[in-house]
């Protein structure tokens, strides 16, 4: 791992998204799925998935996902059960009301929120296929109340024998009832127009594969998509009050994510510098996804000198990290100056990994800088506002020259006439009286 000054750093990293070939080929499968339905649909998953399935077997019968407790150790259950019970605690303070407000005129303004009606969340079957990642997706919808969550996940996880069990026992955790074994665009393509097994939803979430992300963007607008995630992310502000083998540690679990992770230490110790570089060449040596996090260690991580901890903080927010751990000696004292980070870890015991499955707060966190300008999964991601206006005569008889003159203004008389109409009427009768 590099060690360099904050000058010599590139803050800005350029994520591509897809070839032309490759968004030529999720055009062209997200346009038959659209077209043909479930033969596409069934052809595809037949093409692209190596599984050959009857319509009556996309969806997964309720029995699969009871069966697949006897799969997995008691103990995951226990453990994902705790993480459930957090996660839904911290979503459930993010519930917004409904709220009205009567004026003093007699007129009523406000705002009706609603749950979206269905949400489809894709989970992946390849090297990310994490069922911690099912909570954090279903949780937020079920607190927000929406009444139909689908999941979809490629036919088998890692090309083995099936779905993987420990995706269906987080999904059944989770309490979902409706769940298809259809993967990739064709499937993104499914939940958003629908075929003849798998009714379209309203949005689409969750991480997948280059072709899943591109059939995101391609449905964009038919339904809404979240954000589409890109590689993690995690930065590290320490001083040399920090365990070495710690931040080292928090380093590698983001980079064993994924080849293209980022990974970085911004200290103004060079003594921890050094003591970090050494842990993390060490603790590589045995960690068993050595080469992913090698990769990413060595392409996009490093370790950034700075003068001080000021310093640091201005670093941090250029970068505007997914995740950020401040282990300096008063970490409370920084966090508020933090502008752009997706979740802030304070001190030596939030190490990244407590957020990633159990704390309560969603793993699902702005990557790419774009922490600048969006948040983390929540609730709100699940809801829709309709505002209510209801206005008295008083209020029309009171404003209308106003509403008129602002009409007159965009040369539209008709939206004009629609209120002179009313106050012609009204005023006749206020003077008959
Ligand atoms: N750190 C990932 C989420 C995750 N970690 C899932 C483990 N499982 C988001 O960047
Ligand atoms: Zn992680």
């Amino acid at each position: 791992m590099k060690i360099v000054s904050a000058r010599d750093f590139d803050l800005k990293r350029e994520v591509e998204y897809g070839t032309p070939e490759q968004n030529e080929t999720v055009r062209r499968i997200v346009s038959d799925i659209r077209r043909e339905g479930d033969a596409a649909l069934l052809r595809y998953t037949e093409q692209l998935d190596r599984t050959t399935l009857t319509a009556a077997q996309l969806r997964v019968p309720q029995e699969e996902l009871q069966a697949a407790y006897a799969a997995v150790e008691p103990s995951f259950v226990t453990a994902i059960r705790q993480a459930a019970v957090n996660i839904r605690a911290f979503h459930e303070k993010q519930k917004r009301n409904s709220w009205m407000d009567w004026q003093p005129d007699g007129s009523l303004l406000g705002q009706i929120i609603r749950p979206l009606k269905r949400v489809g969340v894709y989970v992946p079957g390849g090297k990310a296929a994490y069922p911690s990642s099912v909570l954090m997706n279903v949780i937020p919808a079920q607190v927000a109340g929406v009444p139909e969550i689908v999941l979809v996940t490629p036919p088998a996880t890692n090309g083995g024998e099936g779905i993987n069990p420990y995706i269906l026992v987080a999904a059944a955790e989770a309490g979902v009832s409706e769940m298809y074994r259809v993967g990739g665009a064709q499937a993104i393509a499914a939940l958003a127009y629908g075929t003849e097994s798998i009714a379209p939803v309203d949005k689409i979430c969750g991480p997948g594969s280059i072709y899943v992300a591109l059939a995101k963007r391609e449905v964009y607008g038919a339904v809404d998509i979240d954000s589409i995630a890109g590689p993690s992310e995690i930065v590290v502000l320490a001083d040399d009050t920090a365990n070495p083998g710690y931040v080292a540690a928090d380093l590698l679990s983001q980079a064993e994510h994924d080849e293209m992770a980022s990974a970085i230490l911004v200290t103004n110790s060079a003594v921890l510098a050094e003591a970090v570089q050494a842990e993390v060449k060490r603790q590589l040596d045995v960690l068993p996804r050595r080469d992913i996090a090698a990769a990413s260690v060595e392409q996009y991580g490093a370790i950034i000198v700075v003068d001080s901890i000021d310093e640091g903080i201005d670093v941090v927010n250029r970068l505007a990290p997914e995740h950020l751990e401040i282990m300096v000696q008063e970490p409370m004292a920084y966090a508020g100056r933090i502008e752009n980070a997706g979740a802030i870890f304070l001190g030596p015991y939030s190490s990244e990994p407590v957020g990633d499955y159990f704390a309560g707060p969603n793993h699902i966190i702005p990557t790419n800088g774009t922490a600048r300008f969006s948040s983390p999964v929540d609730v709100d991601d699940f809801i829709k506002k309709s505002s209510l206006i209801y206005y008295s005569k008083e209020a029309l008889l009171q404003n209308g020259a106003a509403i008129i003159e602002l009409a007159r203004h965009e040369g539209l008389e008709g939206h004009a006439r629609a209120i002179a109409v009313r106050l012609e009427q009204e005023g006749k009768a206020e003077s008959d009286n």
